[in-house]
């Protein structure tokens, strides 16, 4: 299942499931050590991947231990990544540099993808992806996680994108890039906090054979990147987005008065809105990720079938 040219260490659960043909899905790591506090990060992490595991699939967590590009952690290597202090956050532009230089860091959504792809694995779970920061127009803040999904064959399950991005920009540049934006269940584009934004998705599809389907289509066109999976948090673990509109103005404010620039800002903004919240960010986040996760098993199900 292997295209890279440099050794990946698998997990040896995910060793076995390659060797029995089994589904993989990836998960990424900069969530653990830039998006959640310690412990609830390792403890979710361990979660979410038995959630994949209870819907039949193996999850392969991926990260850059020691200049080694691991797919799948064992679990004192997810605890050790979880504790440990100031880890590189690695994107599409560190990869090389962090192995070359046999450091340690983090996969963000595009670092992933592309570590995924090495691997053979077409499917990724995540909670939110990058987009066009708020105020991009002058700041020019942009994740390469959009043009990684322009280019690298994965799917990845996301809740659709939170409000310290501009949700209509970031949908306008996944269109120009030829990104497929597929609401799952529903019209209507999640905004991560929220089941619904008042926009509309792109496309709609109501189940994991319809997204799985269409991922095979693409890859048989030898069309270049993945799709983007918006699926919405469970209406029970919503927080309405009246109460987090100044919340996260605020963070926002913070984030221009502390000049905080770029790969910082996102882990900026997660921190202080899980301070302003006393938290309420994180539970509703542990809810949506592990909804992602099972959709994400249930993909990589019907693609290996
Ligand atoms: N959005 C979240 N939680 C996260 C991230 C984004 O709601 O943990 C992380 C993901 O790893 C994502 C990265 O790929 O932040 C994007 O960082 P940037 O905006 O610097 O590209
Ligand atoms: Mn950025």
């Amino acid at each position: 299942m292997t295209k890279a040219n440099i050794d990946l260490q698998l997990s040896s659960e995910v060793r076995a499931a390659r060797d029995a043909g089994q589904a993989v899905v990836a998960l990424e790591s900069t969530i653990i050590t830039h998006g959640m506090p310690h412990p609830q990060n390792v403890e979710v992490a361990r979660q979410v991947e038995q959630d994949i595991r209870d819907a039949g699939a193996i999850p392969a967590t991926i990260a850059i231990l020691e200049g080694r590009l691991h797919i799948g952690l064992e679990d004192h290597e997810l605890e050790q990544l979880g504790q440990a202090q100031g880890v590189a956050k690695l994107s599409r532009a560190d990869l090389a540099a962090c192995l070359a230089a046999g450091g340690t860091g983090s996969t963000t959504v595009a670092a992933t993808m592309i570590a995924a792809n090495l691997a053979g694995i077409e499917v990724f779970a995540t909670g939110g992806i990058g987009g066009v920061h708020q105020g991009a127009e002058t700041s020019f803040d942009i994740s390469a996680d959009l043009q990684e999904l322009a280019q690298t064959p994965v799917t990845v399950v996301a809740a659709g994108a939170k409000a310290i991005l501009d949700v209509p920009k970031t949908l306008e540049v996944l269109e120009t890039l030829g990104v497929p934006v597929i609401a799952h269940g529903q019209d209507a584009f999640p905004a991560f906090w929220s089941a619904e934004s008042e926009l509309m998705a792109p496309l709609r599809m109501d189940s994991a054979d319809a997204i799985a389907r269409a991922h095979a289509m693409r890859r048989a066109l030898g069309l270049p990147g993945g799709q983007l999976v918006a699926n919405p948090i469970p209406v029970a673990d919503q927080i309405p987005s009246d109460e987090l509109a100044p919340i996260i103005a605020q963070a926002q404010a913070d984030a221009v008065t502390h000049r905080i620039a770029g790969k910082a800002v996102t882990p900026y903004l997660l921190q202080r809105i899980y301070e302003r919240t006393e938290g309420r960010s994180l539970t509703a986040n542990i809810a949506l990720v592990r909804n992602n996760a099972r959709l994400a098993a249930e993909i990589a199900l019907a693609l290996s079938r």
